[in-house]
């Protein structure tokens, strides 16, 4: 995992500027990427227009998983607008779960494949989610010669906690 724009911490489920184990700035979200995930947002006339202030950057290797979860370590104000997060999947297409509880068999799944973007905001705000798995060897074949990609998947998510 990492971040940029701002630094989240897996440990203390907070935000600050900083990372704490190495004390430097986390990076700036690359503008480009930026535009991309504003661009998805305006498709949705449901929810309001995000101005990220953070992006994660997940890895998943081939075993990779994420159990179901809710994001609510953002502010309570970013919480109650209902302000979405636009996820971006690059690689390896992953199972993605989602559901109103914490239980995996009562949870939807569907495949996240490369290039898929996914928004979450509204009243799925807080809709429990998570990566039952990673499906080996699926990224595009262009993807991979051309960027020398390693096997898995990259998962951003954008938000402004
Ligand atoms: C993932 N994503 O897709 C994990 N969280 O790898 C998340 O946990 C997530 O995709 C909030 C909003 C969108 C997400
Ligand atoms: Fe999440």
């Amino acid at each position: 995992m990492m971040s940029l724009g701002n630094n989240w911490d897996l440990t203390t489920h907070s935000y600050g500027p900083t990372r704490p184990f190495d004390g430097a700035q986390a990076p700036a979200i690359p503008e480009a990427l930026k535009t991309i995930a504003q661009a998805a947002n305006s498709t949705v006339s449901e929810f309001p227009q995000i101005d990220p202030d953070i992006c994660i950057v997940n890895y998943y290797t081939n075993s990779g998983k994420l159990g179901l979860h809710q994001d609510k370590d953002e502010s309570k104000s970013s919480i109650n607008q209902g302000l979405p997060f636009i996820s971006i999947s690059i690689g390896d297409t992953a199972e993605f779960m989602f559901g109103d509880t914490r239980d995996k068999d009562q949870a939807t799944k569907i495949n996240l494949e490369s290039g898929d973007v996914l928004i979450l905001g509204g009243e799925s705000r807080l809709l429990f989610h998570g990566v039952s798995h990673v499906r080996t060897d699926t990224a595009p074949s262009w993807l991979k010669e051309e960027t020398g990609i390693r096997p898995g998947r990259i998962n951003l998510t954008f938000r402004q906690y």
